[in-house]
């Protein structure tokens, strides 16, 4: 008992309800009740149960969690939360008939962002996405990946993937960047799109790597941004400067985009609305992570959910995202994302909740270090004030967290 690695915490929290989100914990949630966690170094040191723990013979800081739910930090594994402006004028658009596409087509949609996007300073781009990233980590988000997308010059990406970078200098947040230069076909290259696929493959993705800003590339596979073909090329790049890949596919049509990342062992195809069973399929085999975008789906309005039943009877991890960004999804909360994944898509409350750890740490790549409560793992957990983890996704709008902690350490936002 002396040895074992808790009394040697720098903390330890007691008399707590685990929901691991392990799989090697058998029960739902891998909900381990009356146990004892412990930190170190910044890192999950020890699980115990209670009954083996010798109290007083701890030596680090002791915080009595008195039967509170411990679950991991909430990890966002899609958003686009910096950016310039607002498209408030589009929702009115589209209620009076145009649809996402027809916006686009005219002009508006991503490119009025890039527009909104490339008039501003790094600095002044920070203060403009920062309120975004504070009110996803209140609700308890640790980790947010971040997409660059808006700038889709070489200038204006990297200036967004070093916003990305420095954001979270101001707040106790993880930040994983991705490049989505193929995100749509700027106005400088209008009825040119493989010449800017090449200025993406040939120099946006070298410099991004080169300066190491990212840690994976993603691409829009739709009739409005990139075909397949174009898709490959950008993958192509991407992996031979060492990068993983993921994929925006089958949001608005069935362009075969999933089938396509997975050839390329993608961490994640996003969206999903319109993938069929080959789709699925390819997804099984290769791993890749089904990423589901509830607010997506409810913001425009979309006639077609992606296939739940399809991707559970495949085995395909399952995780659920913001998309955060101004024009399909300005709905900056993973709690009410984890609400629309249930209520929406029809994902159980601990599926959704396994969406928003275990499979979102998987769909970023960092599954070794973070998703669950494991010994080895960062130290980024949420204490919360509820009765059963449930009411993660079926409450909403009520703050619930009691204590979040970021690497250790008491972090509120
Ligand atoms: N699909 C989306 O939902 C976001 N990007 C994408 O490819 C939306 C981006 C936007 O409309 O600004
Ligand atoms: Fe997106």
């Amino acid at each position: 008992m002396s040895d074992s690695p808790l009394y040697s915490c720098d903390r330890v929290w007691i008399n707590a309800r685990l929901a691991t989100m392990d799989t090697a914990v058998p029960a739902l949630y891998g909900a381990l009740d009356d146990h004892v966690i412990g930190v170190r170094s910044g890192k999950i040191a020890a699980i115990e149960p209670m009954e083996r723990v010798a109290i007083d013979r701890l030596n680090g800081t002791v915080i009595d969690a008195g039967g509170a739910w411990i679950t991991p930090g909430l990890i966002d594994c899609h958003t686009h939360t910096v950016y310039g402006g607002n498209r408030a004028k589009e929702i009115e658009m589209r209620l009076c008939g145009a649809s996402y596409e027809d916006i686009a087509r005219q002009g508006g949609g991503i490119l009025a962002t890039v527009r909104a996007t490339r008039a501003l300073d790094e600095e002044q781009l920070r203060r403009a996405s920062l309120p975004r990233l504070r009110a996803l980590a209140a609700e308890g988000v640790t980790t947010v990946e971040i997409k660059s997308g808006y700038g889709l010059t070489l200038a204006d990406e990297l200036k967004m993937l070093r916003v990305a970078r420095r954001i979270a200098d101001d707040a106790p947040v993880r930040i994983s960047t991705t490049l989505l230069a193929a995100h749509t076909v700027p106005w400088e290259y209008a009825g040119r799109p493989d010449d800017y696929i090449e200025l993406v493959c040939n120099q946006i993705i070298p410099a991004a790597a080169a300066k190491h800003l990212v840690d994976a590339v993603d691409l829009f596979c739709e009739r409005i941004a990139f075909s397949p073909e174009q898709c490959a090329r950008v993958f192509a790049a991407a992996q031979n400067h060492g990068l993983r890949v993921k994929a925006h596919a089958e949001q608005l049509s069935n362009q075969g985009g999933a089938r396509l990342a997975a050839r390329f062992s993608a961490l994640s195809a996003d969206h999903l609305e319109y993938l069929d069973q080959s789709g699925v399929d390819a997804l099984a085999a290769s791993g890749t992570v089904a990423v589901l975008l509830p607010g997506a789906f409810y913001f425009l309005r979309e006639p077609q959910k992606p296939p739940v039943d399809l991707l559970r009877a495949a085995g395909v991890p399952i995780a659920v995202a913001s998309d955060l960004n101004p024009g399909t999804s300005p709905l900056a909360s993973l709690r009410l994302m984890l609400n629309m994944a249930c209520t929406l898509f029809g994902l159980t409350p601990e599926e959704s909740l396994a969406g928003a750890t275990r499979h979102a740490a998987q769909a970023l790549g960092l599954a070794e270090n973070l998703g669950t409560l494991a010994v080895g793992k960062e130290a980024d957990f949420l204490v919360w004030d509820i009765e059963h983890p449930a009411e993660l996704a079926c409450e909403f709008g009520v703050p619930r967290l009691r204590q979040r902690v970021f690497q250790g350490r008491d972090a509120t936002v």
